[in-house]
């Protein structure tokens, strides 16, 4: 780096050094900030509200907002930053009002862990990281509209968090409609009889807590005792998608257990459908569609009712199955061990000629299934559907009727079958399901082939390695009295049963959803309040609009109880509950001032992010959640937008399902209920790739310093001793973590700006290479000797027009740089830019005044300071970020066509104009097929033809 050496820097006092950069950037940064040059009006309402704007294309260009870490920030972090704020300075340059702004994620575990460790309030530690975090991020030159950001733990944010729980609250999803619509609707339904209360008594004559529990099963938001993900590690429960793949919390990596606890729930479920037909709509990667969609996981199949012996008559166990077609092979049944069916059918004694296999060895049925409970309870949902060898169970002691073929079957409880999935419950069929097949091997139990195998086995069971598991073959042994399935097909024969089952009211065709309801509350602290409270008969209020916000109370431990993490039984109390002052309140809510417990569970930390696109675009609006006029123009629904939506979000692949799934769920609530007219959140989204960086590790494993290895050789060293080198995450406990202030004060934010950029295609990975910085500083410090004189500071260029040459190539590095700009493809744009950027520097001599103005205005949104700055030194007095973009002349942005010589036998016959990048092939046969090349040939045969692209083609016959 000679060209940085203090001498060089006193030979050129004005070139663009580290120390140049450090200057322009932070005047340019106070500049943008005095002149609001990033401010995006909007078309009504408050934030300069500009009716003209209404007219004017927009673009609302988003990333996933962060949490503002302790840690601070490491390169890593900004790539999508970055990008999308290239994408928005291209955006504001091509005529669009650009909404770009970024807040903070700020309610969450770390900031309360660091609370119990040292007594901070979660909201001090908070607040101090996001200072550091805006400082860092302001620094890197992004141009946010200031005014949009906040966190989310605002009272002046939470206040509509809130508010959104309470419109979920009060709403059902009335499913002839398929939507959602306020719950004083389904009260005028039963006050009028339109609809019938549960056990059929007039709605009047419910008592309060009655009607509450009615009601409480259509809200969308509902309290409800059930099987839900306890961590005793955290001292909370979870969602299903915060449980990692082995059982395990994602945060910590603690167990997991299933116990029964009252807690919220939203009733996601009720829009599975639309969550999943509505994801065609949308412009997103196909990986994360497909992985929304296997979540919420559509199967099609039926339900059917098998009645039990011996129990009272209407005692009937309701499967799911997506194989109804071989319901005649159904030859056991099976209940998840929790399911609520198990107790009322257990008999006291196990029936005459048990086998000792199925008794697991107790003397009872009772204590059989006990025991199994109690053992399968201590599993993870994935440990019990894992495809072990070894299946587990035992024998209920009774036996249900197949409605069919009238056999007797005896159910079992195993924990194969999952409580959270169908009914809890399924026919088993061992000849063509490989995990009855399976069982029924252990438990010796009967297996009946009902579809004809297609592989050259015969049709007895007992004699196969593994259940026959196909579609595409005919049914088998599947007839009695009043239907036959035997010779057809699959997929009629689940049509014909249907029939049969719906005919007798004993089963129907139904879909199911892998989708569980979303569990809603966390018995943590730092999270939002809920709004609602309960009166002494334990029935829940709403709390009016005019309460809100539900600010969080002061608490003197936020610790979770001491829990034993290895230990299922132990069970969960809040931070808030420790604050009696706060959690009793007396209210008067219309009936005259009582007492009511306020909950004091909080909500997770998925619900601030739920929303926040939507408040980025009216955030001082007091009255409302967003002004539908405003909301309308940056997101409303638009020609090849069916769905509206953010257009532009940037964020990390591992929020497929739980963010993604969660925010659109509420956009669709609050366009039910006609507060937003886009039915999804977010129209594009991209994921970008990750920032890696090599992970050095010593003979016992231990990362060392990375910036303290050295290379010797292939081998790496570090103090002497020989390490290991892999490519890894980057972060401090690897310590590889490199700092965008780092990089900043050693080359600028441009520089590091560029270097992300051009690292390789926005979605990929790519390792973090310090060394190879320095490249895109060489591009700016050549781009600066383009228009200014090192020496004296002079501004170089010449008002002389450019030659032919340099225009082609300006406007080919126009052309090309539009269309990567566009298509996020940012690092081919950095190279046309350096292209043309090496060709002025070649050409030597002063640039011409129009090309420089125009390099400027290409590199701005990349570079965007430096960019400021030459543009104001070579006289423009207005900031270029409302500048337009240089549009290329297709004239120049083509290559020129090349002449190219076609001989035959060393003598030419023909010429033609070709495209200089023409391939050998192309050209080929472009030559054989000309008028005067055939001529010449006249039929002889071509022995071999040279083909030099794109001047020659020699032809030998
Ligand atoms: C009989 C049958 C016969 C089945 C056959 C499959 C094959 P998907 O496609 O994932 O929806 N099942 C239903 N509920 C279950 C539960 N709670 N736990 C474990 N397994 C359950 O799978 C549906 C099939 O999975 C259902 O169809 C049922 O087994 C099983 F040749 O019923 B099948």
């Amino acid at each position: 780096m000679s060209d940085t050496t203090p001498a060089a820097e006193t030979a050129a006092p004005h070139r663009y050094t580290a120390q140049l950069a450090a200057e322009i950037e932070s005047r340019w940064q106070e500049h943008w900030d005095e002149h609001g040059t990033f401010a995006a009006p909007n078309p009504t309402g408050t934030l300069d509200a500009d009716p003209a704007v209404a007219a004017k294309p927009k673009r609302f260009i988003m990333d996933m907002f962060p949490y503002p870490s302790g840690a601070g920030l490491h390169v890593g972090h900004p790539l999508g930053y970055i990008a999308t704020d290239v994408s928005a300075r291209y955006q504001r340059m091509t005529g669009h009002n650009v909404l770009h702004t970024l807040g903070f994620d700020a309610f969450g575990l770390p900031a309360e862990q660091y609370a119990v460790q040292t007594g901070t309030h979660p909201r001090v530690s908070t607040e101090a990281n996001i200072v550091t975090m805006r400082a860092q991020l302001r620094r890197l030159g992004l141009g946010h509209d200031r005014r949009r950001s906040f966190a989310t733990i605002d009272p002046d944010y939470y206040r509509w968090t809130q508010w959104i729980f309470l419109q979920i609250y009060n709403s059902w999803y009335d499913a002839a409609a398929d939507r959602a619509r306020p719950i004083a609707d389904l009260v005028a339904q039963f006050e009028d009889g339109t609809r019938a209360t549960p056990d059929g008594r007039p709605w009047a004559e419910l008592t309060a807590a009655e009607r509450s529990d009615v009601l409480g099963g259509h809200r969308l938001a509902y309290a409800a005792e059930s099987p839900v993900n306890w961590c005793p590690g955290l001292g909370t429960v979870l969602a299903n998608e915060e449980v990692t793949a082995d059982g395990r919390s994602e945060r910590g990596n603690y167990p997991v257990f299933k116990a029964k606890l009252r807690q919220w729930m939203m009733r996601i479920t009720a829009y599975a459908d639309r969550l999943l037909t509505d994801l065609d709509a949308l412009d997103w990667p196909e990986a994360i569609k497909l992985q929304q969609r296997n979540w919420i996981g559509r199967s099609e199949g039926a339900r059917v009712d098998f009645p039990v012996h011996g129990t009272a008559e209407d005692a009937a166990i309701t499967v799911f199955t997506t194989r109804q077609d071989t319901l005649f092979g159904a030859t056991y049944m099976v209940l998840a061990p929790e399911h609520d069916l198990v107790d009322a059918i257990v008999p006291a004694a196990w029936p005459e000629g048990t086998r000792e296999a199925w008794t697991g060895g107790h003397a009872t049925p009772g204590d059989a299934v006990a025991a199994y409970r109690k053992q399968a309870a201590s599993k993870s949902d994935v440990e019990r559907q894992a495809d072990a060898k070894e299946k587990t169970g035992v024998f209920t002691g009774a036996y249900a009727v197949n409605p069919v073929s009238g056999e007797p079957v005896p159910v079992f409880v195993a924990d194969y079958v999952l409580m959270g999935y169908g009914t809890g419950a399924i026919m088993a069929v061992p000849a063509h399901d490989s995990r009855d097949f399976a069982f029924a091997r252990a438990f010796d139990l009967p297996m009946r082939c009902v579809v004809r195998p297609t592989d050259g086995r015969g049709e007895d069971p007992a004699e196969w390695e593994d259940a026959f598991a196909s579609y595409d073959a005919a049914i088998v042994n599947s007839a009695n009295d009043t239907v036959s399935l035997d010779g057809l097909g699959v997929t009629e024969a689940k049509a014909a049963i249907t029939r049969w089952l719906a005919e007798r009211g004993i089963g129907e065709g139904t879909v199911n959803y892998r989708l569980r309801d979303w569990l809603f509350s966390r018995q943590r602290y730092w999270g939002e309040p809920f709004p609602i409270v309960y009166d002494e008969d334990g029935v829940a209020h709403a709390l009016p609009d005019s309460m809100l916000p539900v600010e969080l109370p002061e608490v003197d431990d936020y610790t979770p109880r001491t829990f034993d993490p290895d230990d299922a039984d132990t069970s969960p109390e809040t931070p808030l509950s420790r604050n009696a002052e706060w959690a009793t309140v007396e209210l008067d809510l219309g009936d005259g001032p009582r007492t009511y417990r306020r909950e004091t569970n909080t909500m997770p930390n998925w619900a601030g992010s739920c929303w926040y696109e939507l408040r980025y675009l009216d955030p001082f609006n007091t009255e409302r959640i967003v002004d539908p006029a405003v909301e309308a123009y940056w997101m409303g629904p638009r020609e090849g937008q069916p769905a509206g939506g953010v257009d532009l979000y940037v964020g990390g692949a591992e929020h497929a399902v739980l963010h993604l799934l969660y925010a659109r769920f509420w956009h669709k609530v609050l366009f039910d209920l006609g507060y937003v007219s886009s039915f999804e959140p977010f129209h594009k989204l991209f994921n970008q790739g990750m920032i890696q960086a090599y992970v050095y590790r010593d003979a016992r494993g231990i990362a060392v310093p990375a910036a303290e290895v050295t290379e010797e050789d292939g081998a790496y060293y570090y103090q002497g001793e020989k390490v290991s080198r892999l490519l890894g995450k980057m972060g401090k406990s690897l310590k590889n973590a490199v700092t965008p202030d780092e990089i900043c004060a050693e080359f600028g934010a441009d520089t590091l700006r560029l270097y992300e950029m051009a690292m390789g295609p926005l979605d990929v990975s790519r390792p973090w290479d310090t060394r190879a910085v320095v490249g895109q500083y060489r591009l700016l410090q050549r781009l600066w000797r383009n228009v200014v004189d090192e020496t004296t500071g002079e501004v170089t260029v010449t008002d002389a027009e450019p030659d032919e040459e340099t225009l082609r190539a300006l406007h080919k590095a126009i052309d090309g740089v539009s269309g990567d700009m566009a298509g996020l493809r940012f690092n081919t744009a950095i190279a046309k830019i350096t292209e043309l950027n090496n060709h002025l520097t070649k050409a030597g001599g002063p640039v011409p005044r129009s090309v420089a103005e125009q390099l400027v205005l290409l590199i701005a949104p990349l570079a965007p300071h430096i960019a400021e700055e030459l543009w104001s030194r070579l006289g423009h007095t207005a900031s270029l970020a409302h500048a337009d973009f240089p549009v290329a002349d297709p004239a120049l942005a083509q290559d020129p066509a090349v002449t190219c010589v076609v001989q035959i036998k060393g003598k030419v016959k023909a010429r033609l104009e070709v495209p200089p990048t023409i391939s050998d092939a192309d050209l080929e046969t472009l030559a054989l097929g000309d008028p005067a090349v055939t001529a010449a040939l006249n039929g002889a045969a071509v022995r071999k033809v040279i083909v030099r692209a794109p001047k020659l083609v020699n032809i030998v016959v």
